[in-house]
């Protein structure tokens, strides 16, 4: 048995070289995720890249021809494809420069922190000059942007949240905003090796810990919390959030020795809670009508939040929607009302329920990685505005109080994602991604994006080379030697960019004149000697290769986050400009943007079900992360296709919305709004709330031929909406959206993507 870590866990397998021919669980993992079983099924799939493929049209006619997406590939071999991707290389960076190429290449790709391919392409673009990148993450992009001006840095908080354990010992009482979903927190980038959400909340409860979970799905969090759950109109957090903050200034349970201490602004806010600034009291009777929460329930919230060691926790789904700032910001200021913020088991959390590390002991050391060089291209863009750059060169937008300009794009190189999984408003992809020259995709398998790509090269599944990884502040550190040979003519990221780099003549800066045993050889050892020098002892790269997994040591395993701010804000001053937390923020007031103004308020998205667009529309769209398959990843694999429905992706409906329809459990449906339509297969299930279809991302976007709104599979990104949250951080938003739901009365037609697509004799 050799170990081997995916971002959803570590497994033990078995090969015969060329597949695996058993697989089992890590023996240390608590609560395995049945997302390792996709791994052998998917490795031979049909839809496997075997080699490297060319778009007819590209091939025939060069750069920039029309057809993309529409058009069989040519197989060609691998010398073809470096010479033809070499050539426009060299001719897009010496006609237009390095601020034509696209190389943001967002994407999760896979576990093992050599191969990671973000760092190769990355690492590979800047020998070539540089690239527009990407800032932010699809994941959290909006409270990266706006937790650095009211709190501190998300990045850094993600590794010191207060430990569950200390939640465990100390909490009484979670609210959870968006719940605590042990599928989401099954993830984490690089690998979670010990998966314990489940336990870890049985034990709180049976230590006293109450949960309330504000949600639409009642699964969003596990039975194991015994939680109540408060069913609240998607995208209305912000509103039940006000009425619980008016309860606590009203009723003289606002801790306002803290809100003197520790925050600024308070007053500007309160004046908005009590409607002094717009005539609305923001009581609960005012959040009742929004939220469709009873008044009752939130007053009496109120009260138990103030009597009790609180945590308020934000789940990061909350702020991929329209002003998704604002029910993270005032999951702050409640906490801060709380006075709770810096003590054990009390204050303010984001993720807990979001991604496997938060609230794990503080990882005290980093795990070796590639350098990916310097990018000297200043030119940028947030990661969900990239249908707006492509579509629009030249043009100006404002984010994060800066002025900035579209580049025109030439190239996009994509190593590692796949937008056409991650990114809203497909049919409108798909115009943007008609507009560059050349677009080249890496990717193990014919996913959506590689099919509307014009140069595809077959990269290997991490089982299918040597590598070692570590997720992002997990304990484990496993070698991962490769477990079978690659599949048809796959190669390493690593192998490619080293060919590209050496005809492009900059070989000796991508490679160093390294193979990478090499790197992950002296990467290791290089590492080794860092930390031997500062007095922790690792194995020599041998042994830890041999071995099973080395055991990483921990900064301080009962943390509780901003506990040194608390004892002294002046010697320990959060990282925001006031060194306070910032209830009011000048800086964001002083950017002027009135979908994100200077406090915390209740902006009326254009797509929910208190709005004039759900007359037509009358449902809510959760499109949530999945549960048997992480995005995209794998979508071909036994545990996924385990839960589709007629091979489409099951959608979830409640009951009562089901039988107003006339459908059943097991029925085809169309989902539908102005922006496109796509199948999916009926689930009936009181768990999720009337007026919600819920239907996970990540089917494989199966675009009807004559009609690309229209995804035969399920892929929910053809409904959902290409705005941002708001102009201060662009992020995506791609959980919420209304829609029309109806049975699928004609013939049901073929999914195209789970074959290879079609392809023309080979040409070399
Ligand atoms: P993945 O499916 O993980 O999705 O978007 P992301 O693009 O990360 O894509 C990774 C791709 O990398 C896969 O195609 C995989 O085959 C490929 N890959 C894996 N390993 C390798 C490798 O070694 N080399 C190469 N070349 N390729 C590799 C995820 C994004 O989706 C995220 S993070 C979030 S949080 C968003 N969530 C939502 C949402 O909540 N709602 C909607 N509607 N949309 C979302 N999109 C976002």
């Amino acid at each position: 048995m050799t170990t081997h870590l995916t971002h959803w866990g570590a497994f033990e397998a078995v090969s015969d070289g060329r597949r695996l021919t058993e697989v089992r669980p890590w023996s240390g993992d608590p609560e395995p995720m049945p997302l390792i079983e996709n791994v052998a099924s998917a490795q031979h799939h049909p839809t496997r890249i075997d080699r490297p493929h060319i778009r007819r049209g590209w091939l025939e006619h060069g750069p920039g021809a029309p057809g993309r997406g529409d058009e069989p590939f040519v197989p060609v071999s691998w010398d073809r494809a470096f010479e033809l991707l070499s050539g426009e290389l060299r001719r897009v960076y010496d006609e237009f420069g390095a601020e034509s190429v696209y190389g943001g290449s967002y994407g999760w790709a896979s576990a093992g922190r050599f191969h990671h391919a973000q760092s190769q392409v990355h690492r590979f673009l800047n020998c070539l000059g540089g690239y527009v990148r990407h800032v932010n993450s699809y994941s959290m992009g909006t409270s990266t942007v706006l937790l650095p001006h009211i709190l501190g840095d998300l990045y850094w908080m993600l590794g010191n949240f207060t430990a569950k354990s200390v939640i465990t010992e100390h909490t009484e009482l979670i609210v959870a905003f968006g719940g605590l979903s042990p599928k989401n927190a099954a993830v984490t980038p690089g690998g979670v090796s010990r998966h314990h959400t489940r336990g870890w909340l049985a034990e709180a409860r049976a230590n006293g810990c109450r949960v309330v979970s504000v949600t639409p799905l009642r699964d969003d969090t596990p039975a194991e919390a015994g939680a109540e759950w408060l069913a609240s109109r998607p995208g209305s957090d912000a509103a039940l959030m006000l009425a619980l903050a008016q309860v606590l200034d009203a009723e003289g349970l606002a801790d306002n020795d803290f809100l003197a201490r520790y925050t600024v602004g308070y007053d500007r806010f309160a004046a908005y809670l009590r409607g002094e600034s717009d005539g609305v009291v923001k009581d609960p009777r005012w959040a009742e009508a929004i939220t469709g929460v009873p008044a009752d329930r939130i007053r009496a919230l109120a009260h138990e939040m103030a009597a009790a060691r609180t945590l308020v926790t934000v789940s990061w789904s909350l702020q991929r929607a329209r002003y998704g700032e604002q029910p993270v910001w005032l999951g702050v200021v409640l906490a801060a009302m709380l006075g709770q913020i810096g003590l054990p088991g009390g204050g303010f959390g984001h993720g807990y329920g979001s991604t496997g590390s938060v609230g794990e002991p503080t990882r005290r050391l980093g795990v070796p990685r590639l350098a990916q060089g310097v990018n000297p291209v200043e030119t940028f863009i947030p990661v969900a505005r990239i249908s707006d750059m492509l579509l629009n060169p030249g043009a100006s937008y404002d984010y994060n109080g800066q002025r900035l300009v579209y580049p025109d794009i030439r190239l996009v190189y994509w190593c590692g994602g796949n937008p056409f999984h991650h990114h809203q408003d497909l049919a409108r992809l798909r115009r943007a991604f008609a507009r560059p020259d050349t677009i080249v995709v890496h990717d193990a398998f014919w996913t959506a994006s590689a099919r509307h790509a014009d140069i595809v090269l077959p990269s290997t599944m991490t089982i299918e080379r040597d590598d070692y990884g570590a997720g992002e502040n997990d304990r484990m550190f496993f070698p991962m030697p490769a477990l079978t040979r690659p599949h048809g003519e796959a190669r390493d990221d690593y192998a490619i960019f080293a060919e590209l780099s050496e005809s492009l003549g900059v070989g000796k800066e991508f490679t160093e004149g390294r193979t990478a045993e090499e790197w992950l050889r002296d990467l290791y050892e290089q590492w080794r000697a860092d930390l031997s020098a500062r007095g922790t002892t690792m194995p020599s790269f041998d042994e830890f290769w041999a071995g099973e997994g080395i055991t990483l040591p921990v900064a301080e395993p009962g943390q509780v986050v901003f506990a040194d701010f608390r004892a002294d804000p002046d010697a320990h001053p959060l990282t925001t400009p006031t060194g306070r937390i910032e209830i009011f923020s000048e800086t964001i007031d002083g950017f002027g943007y009135a979908d994100c103004p200077g406090h915390p308020v209740w902006l009326e998205p254009e797509e929910w079900l208190g709005g004039a667009a759900a007359q037509r529309f009358p449902l809510q769209l959760i499109a949530n992360q999945p549960r048997t398959k992480l995005h995209s990843q794998l979508d071909v694999g036994a545990h996924s296709q385990s839960v589709k429905v007629a091979g489409r992706e099951p959608v979830r409906l409640h009951p009562d919305e089901a039988s107003a329809r006339g459908l059943r459990d097991g029925d085809v449906v169309r989902l539908f709004n102005d922006r496109g339509s796509c199948l999916a297969g009926l689930v009936v299930d009181d768990a999720v709330r009337p007026g919600i279809a819920q239907l996970s991302t990540g089917a494989w976007y199966d675009p009807d031929p004559s009609d690309p709104t229209f995804c035969r599979h399920g892929n929910p990104n053809v409904l959902t909406a290409d705005r941002p949250s708001s102009t201060l951080s662009q992020g995506s938003t791609g959980q919420l959206c209304l829609v029309q739901l109806e049975a699928f009365t004609g013939e049901l037609p073929d999914l195209a993507v789970s074959a290879a697509p079609e392809t023309l004799p080979v040409c070399d």
